[in-house]
């Protein structure tokens, strides 16, 4: 069994409006009624990507493929514009997410163990629970650490969600090493033979010594219990951070060993653009992305479908 595959394309595409509306729409408003494109046009068609989040290099690189297609080519009608600029988005996502076709055989590990890591309020607990229940839906036993010991509420806000999907939780009370939580909920999946691990940890910020440190401790525990472990180490980034997320994604990747991305609150941001200037500047496959507050609305995610729902006009 293979990591589930989840997508909702009409949510997808519904949640992505804003951003449709920031790039799509004023692309088409440029190109439109126009019958060969000047090179006034093509400026405009690149500052309307340049400002859309997907990154000043990407922009450019989509704008010069654009101009070489249509030198070697007669057709400058709207429909093959925008087609070329959505080929190259496909290619920039495509790059990184290639590993997405080698997921593991989950239920050979038992435990499969993911730590999910990330700054504040990014949806690492959010995307926990809904993992969870994707992973159960998928026939899997899952088991939850809340190895988030520092904040008061985040036991409880991790309880809520593992009786919502159903699962296992183990949880100590505040303050207690959120190393020892890891331990034991290892421990227990070992001896109940369940196949899935998630560990839920405090938000951080990347030049945090202490607080890494407590990752790598994390981690450390962990492969005492059981090789290679983590299997994976989930980034959350929160997709309406725009830029934001961009900086968290490198200055994290320096630090812990990350696996993969899930980029969350894609749906009501206009900023989802970010997610190709993510994927443009790290090597890392976007795993996941969390489109509503919801436990179904964890998507996998796949190019195609994602630049197709930008694009979408229904
Ligand atoms: N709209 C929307 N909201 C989301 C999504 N994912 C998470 N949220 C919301 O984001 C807020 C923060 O989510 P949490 O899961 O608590 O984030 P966290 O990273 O665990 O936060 P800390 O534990 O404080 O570091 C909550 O209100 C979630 O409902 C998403 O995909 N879409
Ligand atoms: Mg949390």
């Amino acid at each position: 069994m293979k990591l589930f595959k989840n997508l909702n394309f009409d949510k997808l595409r519904d949640g992505l409006s804003k951003t449709r509306e920031k790039i799509v729409n004023k692309l088409t408003e440029t190109i439109s009624g126009k019958a060969k494109l000047p090179a006034e046009i093509l400026e405009e068609l690149e500052e309307i990507l340049v400002t859309s989040d997907i990154g000043f290099d990407t922009a450019i690189q989509i704008i010069d493929e654009v101009k070489i297609k249509l030198k070697s080519e007669s057709d400058r009608s709207e429909e093959n514009i925008l087609r070329t600029i959505k080929a190259s988005l496909v290619a920039v996502l495509e790059k990184s997410n290639s590993y997405n076709e080698f997921l593991p055989d989950i239920e050979k590990y038992k435990p499969f163990i993911i730590l999910i890591v990330g700054v504040n309020g990014a949806g690492k607990t959010t995307t926990i629970g809904k993992l969870a229940y994707n992973f159960k839906k998928s026939g899997l036993s899952v088991i939850v650490g809340a190895a988030d010991t520092f904040r008061a509420a985040a036991n409880e806000q991790l309880e809520i969600w593992a009786k919502r999907a159903g699962v296992e939780i183990v949880q100590k009370k505040n303050g207690t090493d959120p190393s020892s939580v890891a331990f034991e909920t290892v421990a227990k999946a070992i001896k109940e033979n369940i196949d899935v691990v998630m560990i839920d940890t405090a938000g951080r910020l990347h030049n945090k010594s202490n607080l890494m440190e407590e990752l790598n401790k994390i981690t450390r525990v962990i492969q005492k219990q059981s090789n290679n472990a983590p299997q994976e180490t989930f980034l959350v980034l929160d997709g309406n951070t725009g830029q934001n997320a961009v900086l968290q994604a490198e200055e994290f990747s320096k630090v812990a060993n990350l696996t993969g991305l899930v980029i969350t609150k894609l749906d009501g941001t206009a900023k989802g653009g970010v997610v190709f200037q993510i994927c443009s500047k790290q090597c890392l496959p976007v795993r996941y992305i969390g489109v509503g507050e919801d436990i179904e609305d964890l998507q996998s995610f796949e190019a195609n479908a994602f630049v197709d729902a930008i694009f979408s006009t229904k």
